[in-house]
């Protein structure tokens, strides 16, 4: 397992390179070229401009999160193939700087949605939160608007703005798109990388949807085991692998973590370790990545992670807003190096206890 940081690049993201490298034990830098839209081609000097500030500063890019996919691909419209070849010289680019790692997902429209980006915590902390009966009162134009007015004026992952304007165009678009059509359209797409892919060792890791179920109407297909491992076997090339995120995939308490990473084994690339506090049925708030401090059992989770010999980039996934720091929702230095510390000890101690 390598301890990696997400980092969104030196213009966007208010953590620096060198603080990262100051946390024990980490060693990779997961990132993104912020400013490229969905479907867009990367420039290779950009991406070797990033690969340099990564490694100046001692650390190694060791994967991409995310290379976003164009909503024609997701829907199946005509000028697909277009966007999937940028997607694939995307990918031969990343593949000839030595970056093996493509994270990526397959939610229509959003990213991932909360109805909260800084509840308040009894200790005084805030943290993302998700509740359905609020998202319920709110149409996708509302929940924009809550999440952008609350995003300390930074730009989310999945909610760019200059996309956001287009929303009831993109629900339009995505009007008759079923849960099958929209696996077919993700196994067309996988299929049609999967050389590139081959040819240059990259592995592809899509990332679980968040929450676990539809929201505004819009299908989910990566939430449970199940659709897991049909995405699997329907691509059955190693290189086409997952994200597994604890936090998105406890959204539904009925999926067994350990279960499902166990039943994964050689196609998980990259793992997302987030602990989530469960209060009623659809809603949940993020809490510290100490168990005890949530509902997950992140010891079971990482003894997973430790028994199928996982070898790839582990991140801390979102931390609390702590100690005054003002940071993307989500993305501040504090609580992320503090997570990384307890799943390193986590790890060390289960490695040393089977070894
Ligand atoms: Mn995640």
């Amino acid at each position: 397992m390598k301890m990696s940081f997400r980092w969104f690049g030196e213009s966007f993201d208010t953590v620096k390179l060198w603080q990262i490298r100051q946390i024990p034990g980490m060693v990779g830098i997961i990132s993104t070229l912020y400013d490229t839209k969905p479907g867009d081609e990367w420039a290779l000097p950009a991406i070797q401009e990033l690969k340099k500030q990564v490694t100046d500063a001692g650390l190694q890019l060791l994967g991409i999160e995310s290379v976003n996919i164009h909503d024609a691909i997701k829907v199946g419209t005509p000028d697909r193939d277009a966007y999937i070849q940028n997607y694939i010289n995307t990918i031969r680019k990343l593949g000839s700087e030595g970056i093996k790692l493509i994270c990526y997902n397959f939610m229509p429209v959003f990213d991932w949605t909360r109805s909260d980006l800084a509840k308040p915590r009894p200790d005084g902390s805030t943290v993302l939160a998700y509740d359905q009966t609020k998202i319920d009162l709110i149409d996708p134009e509302g929940m924009f608007k809550q999440l952008d007015g609350g995003s300390n004026g930074f730009v989310l992952p999945g909610w760019e703005p200059e996309r956001m304007v287009h929303i009831r165009e993109l629900f339009d678009l995505y009007k008759g798109v079923t849960e099958e059509k929209l696996f077919e359209n993700l196994v067309y797409f996988l299929k049609a990388i999967m050389p590139v892919c081959d040819d240059n060792d990259v592995n592809m890791a899509i990332h679980i949807d968040d929450p676990c179920w539809s929201v505004f109407g819009l299908p989910r297909i990566i939430s449970s085991k199940e659709k897991l491992l049909r995405v699997m076997e329907a691509v059955p090339n190693p290189h086409n692998g997952v994200t597994l995120c604890t936090g998105s995939l406890s959204s539904d308490p009925s999926n067994d973590i350990p279960d499902i990473i166990r039943s994964l084994k050689g196609r998980i690339h990259f793992a997302h370790m987030r602990n989530t506090k469960h209060t009623a049925p659809g809603v949940f708030e993020e809490s510290a990545h100490y168990a005890v401090d949530g509902s997950l059992d992140m010891y079971a989770i990482m003894e997973a992670f430790v028994d199928i010999g996982f070898e790839g980039p582990m991140r801390p996934d979102h931390g609390r807003a702590i100690w005054g720091e003002i940071s993307m929702p989500g993305y501040g230095l504090y609580d992320r190096a503090l997570g990384s510390q307890y799943l390193l000890g986590l790890y060390d101690a289960i490695k040393r206890q089977k070894s």
